[in-house]
């Protein structure tokens, strides 16, 4: 059964840690290295924190966790003995297969034709203009700045006297800042689609653009989404495209590169080629960096505008909440009561998707993440969504199309849920 980790060991090929095993050889080549080589190896069904720890603990070199699988460096008496102690270790050259086989129909520089109805980023940009041009009086279209390869990073704001700055809640969604976790591209189009097309003919959609602000980001990372689609075969990547100095192994999560208790505890790699590297220091990336400056700039008058706010992941289908960086449900900045809103809140849309509502370090421990910095900084009212599907291996990435608009409006009535959180719809009629 291909499992979650897989992903984390595609990104670590593509960062080059490929040299550590027979790249283009039959699935199992690795298998026959010298003894005492060391291989990258992705363990998976590590549900509980018990079995990473004993992971970690086998004296293997962690390169990173995330969700149920962990990216290790093993030896072969290392594997051996995982594989005894009942894990499931695939090599790299595994996972690459697997890429190859959901990359049916290449198509170099964009989705594999199977996967056509995805958004690239000129098409992204081409949606969004449109909306822009179908509906003037309700959408203006910005930039937060650009990203390291030099790609703009659009900000789509969506209310009414939409050129105003109004004393309305705002809400922001962020989308696509692991670059192969392209569902949420469509999630993010979904929202500015849904709420301008739908403003003429749908009271509470209507209701909702007069009584509040709405950001959307629908790419943060475009650099790392061109580069997973470049060569018409899915390259399985997740972190930006900054080179690391001093290092060949490139990019860094940008989700551990937030600046709120920034590698903190043990929530993200020093590593350059681990898929959680948390970058040389805090903000080094355009793409957090910018984020963060637009959401500083929100503060009118000392007061945050920004009162909500959903960043977009695939998958497992989870609605998680800070802090990540703890597991304790209160710390500093996170008094009983806030602990309690984000549960109820979270749990409200949960049960309108589906998803399982959790604080996110129910997960696992990240630090740097951009919900712990939205809510630790500026007390913004901040959930990660862990889009379809519920569980897999890197094609866990990758569904086909035809779940786009299944999948997406699965999420329609949370969204609504958070912006009447934070004061939007109040009784405005019609
Ligand atoms: O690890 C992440 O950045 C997110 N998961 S993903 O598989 N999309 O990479 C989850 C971040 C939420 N925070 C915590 N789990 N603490
Ligand atoms: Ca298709
Ligand atoms: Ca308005
Ligand atoms: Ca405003
Ligand atoms: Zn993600």
């Amino acid at each position: 059964m291909p499992t979650r980790r897989g992903m984390a060991a595609a990104a670590a090929l593509a960062a080059g840690v490929a040299v550590l095993l027979p790249l283009a050889g039959p699935a199992g080549a690795a298998d026959q290295q010298a003894a005492g080589d060391i291989v990258t190896y992705t363990v998976t069904g590590l549900d509980s924190v018990a079995e990473r720890t004993a992971v970690a603990r086998s004296g293997v070199d962690v390169l990173s966790a995330e969700h149920g699988t962990m990216t290790v460096r093993a030896t072969q008496e290392q594997a051996a003995e995982l594989r005894a102690a009942g894990h499931e270790l695939i090599t790299m050259a595994d996972v690459r297969k697997q890429l190859r086989e959901l990359s049916a129909a290449k198509k170099p520089g964009d989705f594999p034709e199977d996967d056509a109805d995805y958004h690239n980023y000129d098409e992204m940009v081409a949606e969004i203009t449109k909306a822009a041009e179908d509906h003037g009086d309700l959408v203006s279209i910005s930039s937060i700045g650009t990203s390291y390869e030099g790609r703009d990073i659009p900000l789509v704001k969506i209310s009414d006297n939409v050129d105003t700055d109004e004393d309305e809640p705002e809400v922001l969604f962020t989308c696509n800042m692991h670059a192969r976790e392209h569902l949420t591209t469509e999630m993010c189009l979904r929202i500015i689609n849904r709420y301008t097309d739908d403003y003429a003919s749908d009271e509470k959609i209507k209701a909702l653009v007069d009584t509040a602000e709405i950001w959307v980001v629908p790419q943060v990372n475009p650099d790392g989404i061109e580069y997973d689609i470049a060569t018409g075969e899915y390259q399985g990547w997740r972190k930006s495209r900054k080179p690391n100095e001093g290092s060949s192994a490139v990019g860094t999560d940008i989700n551990r590169n937030f600046s709120y208790q920034w590698g903190c505890c043990n929530g993200s790699s020093g590593n350059p080629a681990s898929e959680t590297y948390r970058g040389a220091e805090a903000l080094d990336q355009p793409e957090s960096k910018q984020i963060t400056e637009f959401v500083d700039s929100r503060v009118v008058d000392g007061e945050q505008q920004i009162k909500g706010h959903i960043d977009f992941h695939t998958f497992s289908e989870l609605v998680l909440w800070p802090y990540g960086y703890t597991t304790d449900d209160t710390d500093e900045g996170m008094t009983e009561e806030e602990a309690a809103r984000f549960r109820d809140v979270g749990t409200r849309m949960a049960e309108t998707n589906g998803y399982t509502p959790q604080q996110s370090s129910d997960l696992y421990i990240t630090d740097g993440d951009i919900n712990d910095w939205m809510w630790g900084e500026h007390k913004i009212l901040s959930f990660c969504f862990e889009m379809y599907p519920s569980s897999g291996g890197i094609d866990g990435f990758y569904p086909p199309d035809e779940v786009i608009e299944r999948e997406t409006s699965r999420n329609d009535e949370a969204v609504e849920i958070l912006l009447e959180e934070v004061g939007a719809g109040g009784d405005t009629t019609g």
